[in-house]
Parts: C-alpha cells; sequence; structure tokens
C-alpha cells in the first residue's frame, strides 16, 4: 500500500500567501539543504539555467525568452535542477544493502531521494538483487534477449525528457529493430492535442510565440495550474494584468498561481507588504468535465451579442469576413450552439448563464486573445472535444493566426513537443516512412505500434512480453497501476535507461536491467569533444542545451551513445544508420534530423545556437490550413453534456481529479509539502466539498478508503486517506497522482486520443471503521 506521508500529523491550513514571493525562496533553500547541497554549488549551477549559452531547464517546457533575466527559473525548475545535481548517489553499495522485495515497500520519494544511479545493474533473481554489470555485457546480453522476442511483442517507451537527438536515434532503433511500438508520455498528456488540433486547425501544436503573449489583450486559462507546472509563464500573465488585459480561468480548483502571484524577480514586489498581483480577473470553478457546456454558453452569449450588433448595427462580434474566407463547418456550429438550453447549460458547467454572459461581453471587447490550457481539458474521456470547443472558441472572432491571438496548449516535459517532432510516434502516418527506408536501407514495419493504453492492455493479456524505457517511471505513471504492476514482473525483460530508481526498476522481470545516464545538465564529452543537444518548447521554439555540470559518475553514459550501442548490438548490418559517427558528434544527427524534416529544419546546427533558438513552421500561426478542407474546422460536439459514458447518476459516486502538488515532478515526488495548496506532511488527502462530506457523514480528517465505481467486476481501492474539506463543486473530489493511478480504469480514457482520463474517475469515498 502507499504510503506517502512523512509525519503523523499532516497540516492543511489556507495558504493566502502570493506564488513566487518568500514562500517559494524558503522553499528552495530548505530543499537545497536537504540534498547536502551548497548554495555556492547551486549559484554556480542556476546562473545557467535557461540562458541561450547555457542548459535548458529539465521541468516543465515553457518557452525560453532570447533575451533572459539574470534568474530565468523558478522554484520548481530549481527544484528539479537541484534533485539533479545532487551529491546523493544511489550506487552499487546502496544495491548490495538491499533486495529488491524491500524496495518495493519505499515510497516513490524515498526512492529516488537516494541520489543518483551510477552504475548500469542486472537482476539477479537468485539474490533478489540488482548487481552490476559491465556495459557491454548489459548491451551483448539484451541485444541477445531482443532478438530472441517477437519484435512486435516489445515496447520501446520515452519519456518527455530525452533530447531530439536522442529521440530521433532512438525510433530509428526501434523500427529498424522491427517495432513500431513507440508511445510515450504524451499519450498520457497532450495527445488529445495532438489529435484534435491537426483536425481543427492543420497543425498539432499551438500556433503563439512569447512575442504574441507579449501583444494579446486577453487570455483564458481552462484546467491548468500554472503556478506549480508552469511558472514562469506567471510573468507573462503578470505582465498582461499589468497592461490592464483580463485574464478568465476555469478550474474546478481555486489554484493558488492564478489567483496571486509576486515576482521573486522584482524586488520592490518582493519587499512590498501588499499581496502581489491579481492573477485572473475573473476565476469560474467549473464542475469537473463541464468545459464543452461552460464553452457552449459563451458561445452562445457570443452569438447574442452579435445578434444586438447586427440589429443596431453596431460592429460586429463575429469576425465574419475570418470565417467566410478561412473556416468549414460554421453552420452546423451555430445550429448546435443556438439549439443549447441554458438549463442545461448551467447545470453541466456548474456556471450561472449571467457570468458566461459577462465572459463573453469581455471576450468580445478584445481584439487579440490567448486561450492556454492543460491537463484539465486533455484528461478527460472527451479531451478531444474540450480541446476542438475552445479553438471553436478562437475561430469565431478570428483569433488565429494573427498576433497577440492563438491556441497555447501548454506542454508537459521539457522536450515532450519535440520528440514527436523528430519521429517518436506508434502512428506511421505522422513520420516519413520512404525517407527513413531510403536514406537508411531498411523496411519500416507497415502496421501502426503500440500506444500507451494498448501497450498496457498487451502487458496484462501477456502478448507484450518486453519494455525498453528511455526514461520516465512508465509502470506508476499509468492506470490500473495494480494489474499492471502484476503483469510488468511477468514480463521477459524490463531495461530501464534512467537517472534516478524508480519503482518500475524494481518491477523486476525474467531479465532487468537499469542503464544509468548522463542528465541534460551535465557535461557530455565524445572522443574529447562536447557535445550539444537540443528541445523543442511550448512554442515550437527549437534551443541547443550545454551541458555544464560534471558527470554524477564516471560511468554514466550518454542517451545517444547508450541507443547507439543497443542499435550495434540487437540490429548490426540491418540498416545503413553510421550508429559510431552519430554518437561521435551530435551535430550528424542534426545533418540527419534537417534531411528528414527539412520544413521545420533548415540550418539546424547553426539556427539552433543562436540566443532564442528559432520556430518551426507552423502553418496555422500564417493561416496556412493544413486539414482535408484546406479550411480551419469548426467541429460540433456530439453534445455538451459532461462524461456521457460514465454514470455518475447513482447515489454517492464522485468525480475525483488526479493532480500534482507543488512538491513534485510527476512520479517524482520530492517531498511532502503542497504549499500553494497548504496541505502539509502527506499526499494521502481527498479534497472534498462541505455539502458532500455532509451527505457522506464525512468530518475533517476522517479517515477513508476510496473505491472505483465501475461495473466490469473489477476492485479497485485505495486506503486511509484523510478527507479534507476544500472549495470545489459538489460532486467532484480531487487527490494526488501517482497514488491514486490504482483507481483508473485502464478503458477510462478518450475515446480516440487515448488519453486516461485521469481528471474525471468515479470512485465512491467509504469510511473507515475505527480502529
Ligand atoms: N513542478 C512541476 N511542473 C510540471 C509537472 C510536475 O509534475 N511538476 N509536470 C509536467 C507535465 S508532464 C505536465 S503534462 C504539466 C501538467 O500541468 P497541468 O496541466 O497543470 O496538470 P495538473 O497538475 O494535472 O493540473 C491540471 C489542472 O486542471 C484542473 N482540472 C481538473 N479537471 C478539470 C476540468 O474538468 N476542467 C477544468 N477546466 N480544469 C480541470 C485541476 O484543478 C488542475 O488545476 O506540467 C508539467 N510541469
Ligand atoms: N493519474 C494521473 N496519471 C498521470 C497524470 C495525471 O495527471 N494523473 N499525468 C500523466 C502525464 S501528463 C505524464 S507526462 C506521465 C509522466 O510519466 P513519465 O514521463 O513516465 O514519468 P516521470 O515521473 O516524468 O519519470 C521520472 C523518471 O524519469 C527518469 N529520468 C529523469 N530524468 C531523466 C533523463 O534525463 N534521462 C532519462 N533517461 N531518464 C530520466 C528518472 O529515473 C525518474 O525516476 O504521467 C501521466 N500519468
Ligand atoms: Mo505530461
Amino acid at each position: 500500500m502507499d504510503r506517502s506521508e512523512n509525519t503523523d500529523k499532516p497540516r492543511i491550513e489556507p495558504y493566502d500567501e502570493p506564488t513566487g514571493g518568500w514562500g517559494s525562496v524558503k522553499s528552495l533553500v530548505s530543499k537545497a539543504s536537504e540534498e547536502g547541497l551548497l548554495a555556492s554549488t547551486v549559484w554556480a549551477t542556476m546562473q545557467h539555467q535557461n540562458k541561450p549559452d547555457g542548459y535548458q531547464c529539465v521541468s516543465c517546457s515553457w518557452a525560453k525568452p532570447a533575451d533572459p533575466k539574470p534568474f530565468e527559473y523558478c522554484e520548481n525548475g530549481a527544484k528539479a535542477t537541484m534533485w539533479e545535481i545532487t551529491p546523493k548517489r544511489c550506487d552499487r553499495e546502496f544495491f548490495a544493502r538491499h533486495r529488491v522485495s524491500e524496495l518495493l515497500e519505499w515510497t516513490d520519494h524515498d526512492l529516488e531521494k537516494q541520489g543518483r544511479l551510477t552504475t548500469p545493474m542486472k537482476y539477479d533473481r537468485s539474490l533478489d538483487q540488482y548487481v552490476p554489470v559491465k556495459w557491454e555485457d548489459a548491451f551483448r546480453d539484451i541485444a541477445a534477449e531482443l532478438n530472441g522476442l517477437d519484435p512486435n511483442s516489445v515496447v520501446f517507451y520515452v519519456s518527455g525528457r530525452a533530447s531530439l537527438e536522442a529521440s530521433h536515434m532512438w525510433q530509428l532503433f526501434a523500427r529498424i529493430y522491427g517495432s513500431n511500438n513507440l508511445p510515450d508520455s504524451s499519450n498520457m498528456c497532450h495527445e488529445s492535442t495532438s489529435v484534435g488540433l491537426p483536425e481543427s486547425i492543420g497543425s498539432p501544436v499551438g500556433t503563439v510565440t512569447l512575442e504574441d503573449f507579449d501583444a494579446c489583450d486577453m487570455m483564458f486559462f481552462f484546467g491548468h495550474n500554472t503556478g506549480t507546472n508552469a511558472p514562469r509563464l506567471l510573468h507573462w500573465v503578470q505582465k498582461a494584468r499589468k497592461r490592464g488585459a483580463p485574464v478568465i480561468t476555469f478550474n474546478p480548483l481555486q489554484e493558488r498561481g492564478l489567483m496571486r502571484f509576486k515576482s521573486p524577480q522584482n524586488p520592490l514586489e518582493m519587499l512590498s507588504p501588499d499581496d502581489g498581483t491579481k492573477m485572473s480577473s475573473d476565476y469560474y470553478q467549473v464542475r469537473v468535465g463541464g468545459d464543452v457546456a461552460a464553452m457552449t454558453g459563451i458561445a452562445k452569449a457570443v452569438f447574442a451579442l452579435d445578434d444586438a450588433a447586427k440589429a443596431t448595427g453596431g460592429s460586429r462580434v463575429l469576425d465574419t469576413a475570418f470565417i467566410e474566407e478561412h473556416c468549414h463547418g460554421f453552420a452546423e456550429f451555430e445550429t448546435f450552439v443556438r439549439a443549447a438550453e441554458w438549463d442545461q447549460i448551467a447545470r453541466c458547467s456548474g456556471i450561472p448563464r449571467d457570468e458566461l454572459e459577462h465572459v463573453a461581453r469581455t471576450y468580445a471587447r478584445a481584439d487579440k486573445v490567448i486561450a492556454n490550457y492543460g491537463m484539465g481539458l486533455t484528461q478527460h474521456r472527451h479531451g478531444i472535444e474540450n480541446v476542438q470547443m475552445l479553438v471553436n472558441l478562437l475561430l469565431m472572432r478570428g483569433m488565429m493566426g494573427r498576433e497577440g491571438a492563438g491556441i497555447s496548449p501548454i506542454r508537459g516535459h521539457s522536450n515532450v513537443q519535440g520528440q514527436r517532432t523528430v519521429g517518436i510516434t506508434e502512428k506511421l502516418k505522422l513520420i516519413p516512412v520512404e525517407k527513413f527506408e531510403a536514406f537508411y536501407d531498411f523496411t519500416v514495419p507497415k502496421e501502426d505500434g503500440l500506444d500507451t493504453v494498448k501497450a498496457c492492455e498487451g502487458l496484462i493479456d501477456g502478448s507484450v512480453k518486453g519494455f525498453v524505457c528511455l526514461g520516465g517511471n512508465l509502470a506508476r505513471a499509468v492506470p490500473e497501476t495494480g494489474k499492471v504492476e502484476a503483469a510488468w514482473k511477468n514480463m521477459r525483460l524490463n531495461v530501464q535507461i534512467s537517472t534516478k530508481l524508480n519503482r518500475t526498476h524494481l518491477l523486476a522481470s525474467e531479465k532487468s536491467y537499469i542503464l544509468p545516464c548522463l542528465g541534460r545538465l551535465e557535461r557530455d564529452s565524445q572522443h574529447g569533444v562536447e557535445q550539444i543537444v537540443s528541445v523543442e518548447d511550448s512554442t515550437a521554439c527549437i534551443h541547443a542545451s550545454f551541458g555544464k555540470t560534471e558527470p554524477a559518475s564516471r560511468e554514466l553514459l550518454s542517451e545517444p551513445k547508450i541507443v547507439a550501442e543497443l542499435a550495434k548490438a540487437t540490429v548490426p548490418g540491418r540498416s545503413s544508420v553510421p550508429w559510431d559517427a552519430w554518437a561521435a558528434d551530435y551535430g550528424r544527427v542534426r545533418d540527419a534530423i534537417e534531411r528528414a524534416y527539412p520544413d521545420d529544419f533548415r540550418d539546424f546546427n547553426r539556427r539552433m545556437a543562436t540566443p532564442g533558438g528559432f520556430h518551426r513552421d507552423i502553418g496555422a500561426s500564417k493561416r496556412e490550413w493544413r486539414t482535408e478542407t484546406g479550411k480551419a474546422n469548426f467541429l460540433t460536439p456530439e453534445s455538451f453534456d459532461v462524461d456521457p459514458d460514465i454514470d455518475t447518476t447513482a447515489q454517492d459516486v464522485l468525480k475525483l481529479i488526479t493532480v500534482r502538488s507543488n512538491d513534485q515532478f510527476n512520479t517524482t515526488v520530492y517531498g511532502y509539502d503542497d504549499r500553494l495548496r497548504g496541505v502539509k506532511g502527506t499526499r494521502m488527502v481527498i479534497l472534498m466539498n462541505a455539502e458532500d462530506m455532509r451527505r457522506l457523514g464525512l468530518t475533517d480528517r476522517d479517515r477513508v478508503d476510496l473505491e472505483t465505481h465501475a461495473e466490469d467486476g473489477v476492485t479497485r481501492r485505495v486506503e486511509n486517506y484523510l478527507v479534507h474539506e476544500w472549495q470545489l463543486p459538489k460532486g467532484n473530489c480531487a487527490g494526488y497522482y501517482p497514488e491514486l493511478n490504482a483507481l483508473i480504469p485502464l478503458w477510462h480514457h478518450s475515446r480516440r486520443a487515448h488519453v486516461p482520463a485521469a481528471k474525471s474517475v468515479p470512485v465512491r469515498i467509504l469510511r473507515r471503521s475505527a480502529a
């Protein structure tokens, strides 16, 4: 069972300080001392963070400006850096002291806290321990295992941190071996965007740049916890607020970062006694899953304003010229929205009509609007409809493909967007198959591979027999962790290329290997020449990243080197990829990327070194619509009802959202304090609405178990959670990922994008009888 607590007396009290501010400074100082880091070491490293001649932060993917501030980082970026440059080591002595079955009882926090992995290890079943293995033996043995398996039964997962160079090599290796099973963390994250946006606007990524953020006169935020998950973006929000731009937020939780912010970079602000900038001009606690309804309401009110303008001869609210020239599907959309009933809109969204009309009036007055969104839209059964509805709202007023306006999916991992750009995908239609075949003289397998959900299905039914993972902690990040963990141990092969010990390493299969690699912050020297890598940020901007710190261990290899060695051992002579030459000079991998993707990567090696990097070629940001209709498509949802195929009308079923705390990066748990929500000393808490608590006979601090409400015969349960009253909509509750992943059925995902619906898990809350 999970035991993600560090004290017997968790404290939960409202946090009413601004985000940023002194709280973030204090939090950093205490993290540095916990890690045993000297302030001077932290300072010397952090100066290089997100600088044109430094390294690109390993935390979130928010854009990096060409003219950075002296401190171009945030509290959470600094934490991620400290976590990586820690002096602690999870070395061969550590593995000699602990058996794997013992480590399986440890929490995520305690495992990663052991520090950086230093030595390649392989599992010894007779000892139930990981024991050191020489690199060349590991490569040879893994290759032999891979060659004994059907390539279709092996999955090559990538978490979104690996560089463009490592990622491009990785997918070529998998395909030459014979597998298109290339799911990545994006499958659990913004896949609703990757599927939804191309259908709408012909681009899989956002259309805005930092210049647009500086020019906009209004912003929407749907389902993103910016203060925790992309804190540097708060500076652009604050600038917009100071120009008087309204910021309208839809989120079931009152997230501190979108309420109040004080810039730690601004001494005057830090010293002033006030409580910082009011970030959202209007904040709506939409019901979980109620965004399509809310957006339908806003659109309906926009139509009404346009009708009134037409009647009185005022200037139109709809951008009719844009719709006429650039759009398709408007009539159907208009019919749908006009037919929608206000009562039902208000019931589904939880927001009254007059408030949605107020939003529409604000929107109608603005000229340059950016719509930001995160997991609150994508991780739903109707994740794609959420994304496409937001685009519809922008298209109505022509807010696409012009300065200061557009769609802004806020991506997760620091290079997750870029990995897709250079070929990491299980979907064949997204890669230049003929080019790969012609350039490297091999045949790409002709069927789509497995995405994350399908890979887990294969794991559970026994058809998937091996996982080779380039980063991540997949068994912990996916739904249905009970079944997945059991099945993981039944596989033949588990290979983890990583920096820190995590639970997925410990689910030892017949043959299991831990291959420790350099992190992005570290100097990477190949044959005496320091290598550079590159990443793509959330605004489709490509940046160079220069390693600055000493490697954590002399035994570490770089990710490109590990991929090259695995490929040489596994598929020798099966393609003309020059693995050794690429591993010796990453500039040559970039040349190969440019050759495969000339539009996006023209003059790659030169342009990536310019301050601020360079932008990919995004058609929609120039009003070039690379869709089947050649237009920007209004795509009308079937209904605006919430989660149409999940029954939450059953008595006492609540909809659970699983979110990140301010003290974690995905499954990496830095500590037990979610400062911005005022939750301290535990992650085992369920935040509930007061009325729901009363109805269920619960009082604050009661201990409860949670069970998934699903009629599929499977019991999914987590135990001994602490209940706490919280301001969120009735019928909804919230808690932390990944501890709660055991509750999410594998089949509960976005219907076409297969993103696990981690934001709408139907659960029952059961009071524990007094012990
Ligand atoms: N420090 C830090 N930074 C990170 C990460 C991290 O773990 N820690 N993770 C990275 C990754 S991989 C990602 S994908 C991003 C994730 O960044 P976010 O997209 O912010 O992810 P979550 O923490 O899951 O929070 C989702 C937000 O959506 C809201 N929400 C839930 N359901 C709904 C809904 O139905 N409607 C609306 N409108 N809102 C809803 C929640 O209350 C929450 O505020 O952050 C990246 N950056
Ligand atoms: N319930 C629920 N589930 C979710 C989500 C949710 O909101 N709710 N969010 C989903 C999302 S958005 C995502 S992106 C996934 C995240 O899923 P993953 O990306 O698989 O998980 P992480 O926790 O980011 O992976 C952490 C591990 O990566 C390794 N690592 C760190 N840095 C490096 C590096 O530089 N190189 C290599 N090779 N390894 C490294 C370390 O060993 C560390 O333990 O989880 C998903 N799961
Ligand atoms: Mo993510």
